[in-house]
């Protein structure tokens, strides 16, 4: 295993509705090109049989990449590709049954967007949470309000796992989540639905590397 790894900087979420009309592993390669850390396999209505089939064609791309592969909701589909891991919501399978069908080095990820359910996704065995939407956002309808960055760093101080953050995160705002204690950013449409996606992502990581580099500022 790469030391450091995984790296969740910018983590790169495909969606085919948003894409132009480029395939899932398009904009995983285009996104792992432009630096991506990790990326997610998100489709709600696609079958297992293409899930897998796009899984195990991501999968060879983020290793050579050094990046990390994960599978969103389909802890099936990640076990038959053998992916790096998956990621599950709150009306998933439960974080502590997706922990025990993906043990360790695979990689959970979990939903959060309370303290609460913050703290029993660590509990569960979660290795990072997400935590959003941060910022309003058209990508995903029923995600409920905006936290904001005062509620991310409440939520990312509350536990010692990683925090990502995610929901409207754009080239203008991404920079403030990094101060506000998240150890990454996801994306949707920033990159997918950018005419150049590497271009859009490798701007995207630029302002993550920078936001980095500053020193953390107490949230107003
Ligand atoms: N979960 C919370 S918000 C969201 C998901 C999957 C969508 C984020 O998409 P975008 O386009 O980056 O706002
Ligand atoms: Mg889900």
């Amino acid at each position: 295993m790469i030391a450091g790894w995984p790296r969740y900087d910018l983590y790169v979420i495909t969606d085919p509705a948003l894409s132009r009309g480029r395939s899932h592993v398009e904009i995983a390669r285009a996104a792992l090109e432009g630096g991506a850390d990790a990326v997610q396999l998100r489709d709600k209505s696609s079958t297992g049989s293409n899930l897998s089939r796009w899984s195990r064609e991501i999968q060879p791309l983020a290793r050579k990449f050094g990046a990390v592969f994960t599978v969103n909701d389909r802890v099936d589909v990640a076990l038959v590709a053998e992916a790096d891991g998956a990621h599950v919501g709150q009306d998933d399978l439960p974080a502590r049954e997706a922990r025990r069908l993906l043990p360790r080095p695979r990689v959970l990820g979990v939903s959060a967007g309370s303290l609460e359910e913050a703290r029993r996704a660590e509990k569960d065995g979660a290795d990072y949470i997400g935590v959003g939407p941060v910022f309003p956002t058209a990508t995903k309808p029923d995600a409920g309000e905006a936290l904001g960055l005062d509620r991310l760093a409440a939520i990312a101080a509350a536990v010692s796992i990683p925090a990502i953050a995610i929901g409207g995160i754009t080239l203008e705002n991404i920079a403030s989540v990094f101060a506000a204690g998240a150890a990454g950013a996801a994306v949707v449409s920033a990159v997918v639905s950018a005419e150049d996606m590497a271009a859009a992502a490798r701007a995207h990581k630029r302002r993550v590397v920078e936001a980095r580099r500053e020193p953390r500022t107490e949230q107003r």
